[in-house]
């Protein structure tokens, strides 16, 4: 079975259909695996939201960080920022039925030797613990009480995992790593200010993914989230966020063989003023 993993659409949605396109003509009915961010920022995140519903069983769609600020903002507990683009989907006919389609995304996913999620995944957790500690969150998300978890999630502490954490201090660091998360202290502890490339790392923090001793480094993490790190192809590693909204591309790479498939945009956002 062909997957092809796709990078941030952040509501380009005219540049997802052209590159679905590509896809299918390269696989008749392929498997699609979507790194989070369907939403915001873009013209178009109704529409993109829409289309990979229709996808049904054919997509994977893990939660980012925008998909879960959609949530809160759809529900009331945050209000929109400056540069968000939520308000036809705030105002759709079927807002309900696509929120209630969100929220019961996962917010990772492991098959075939690759583990999907938006942002990263912490050193100490091995990939099967990575699912297992996203269930955690799902079951909650998915659950009744899940506007109740919505509005304590947000928060960067405590910044560093530990087993014995629990109930929504565990969770919120659990939706930290696995949604936030670009730099890191070699023993795990979070930092969520830099977004600037790896050279730019803040003192003391690397990049989540050159932790040393990292327990996921026997499996490709594939992710997005990071648009400064570009396209990264290594043997563990998929980035996939190659900034399709601030002008970059939308990228797709076919597991198997790695193969690269891209359409340009022209830019919804200045990344000057990112
Ligand atoms: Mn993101």
């Amino acid at each position: 079975m062909m997957i092809y993993a796709i990078g941030d659409v952040q509501g380009c949605q005219e540049q997802l259909q052209a590159l679905l396109e590509k896809v299918g003509s390269a696989t008749p009915n392929p498997k699609l695996w979507f790194a989070g961010d369907l939403v915001n920022r873009g013209p178009r995140s109704l529409e993109a939201l829409r289309q990979v519903r229709a996808l049904g069983d054919a997509a994977v769609a893990v939660l980012g960080n925008h998909d879960l600020h959609l949530l809160a903002t759809a529900t009331g507990i945050r209000k929109q920022h400056q540069r968000d683009t939520l308000d036809p989907i705030l105002s759709a006919p079927d807002r309900d039925d696509l929120i209630d389609w969100l929220r019961r995304r996962p917010l990772a996913h492991l098959e075939y030797g690759h583990l999907l999620v938006h942002a990263g995944v912490l050193p100490q957790w091995t990939a099967i613990q990575a699912v297992e500690l996203a269930s955690e969150v799902e079951r909650v998300l998915q659950g009744p009480d899940w506007i109740d978890f919505l509005r304590e999630m947000y928060g960067s502490e405590p910044a560093k995992w530990d087993d014995a954490l629990s109930g929504v201090e565990r969770l919120r660091c659990i939706v930290n790593g696995l949604t936030r998360l670009r730099f890191c202290r070699p023993d795990g502890e979070m930092e969520f200010h830099a977004t600037e490339g790896i050279n730019k790392a803040p003192p003391g923090f690397l990049p989540w993914f050159d932790a040393p001793g990292r327990k996921t480094e026997g499996v490709t993490v594939v992710f997005g989230h990071w648009s400064t790190l570009g396209l990264m192809l290594r043997p563990d590693l998929i980035a996939l966020d190659t900034g399709c909204v601030w002008g970059r591309q939308l990228t797709a790479v076919r597991l198997e063989d790695r193969a690269v498939f891209q359409v340009d945009c022209p830019g919804f956002q200045d990344p000057q003023l990112a």
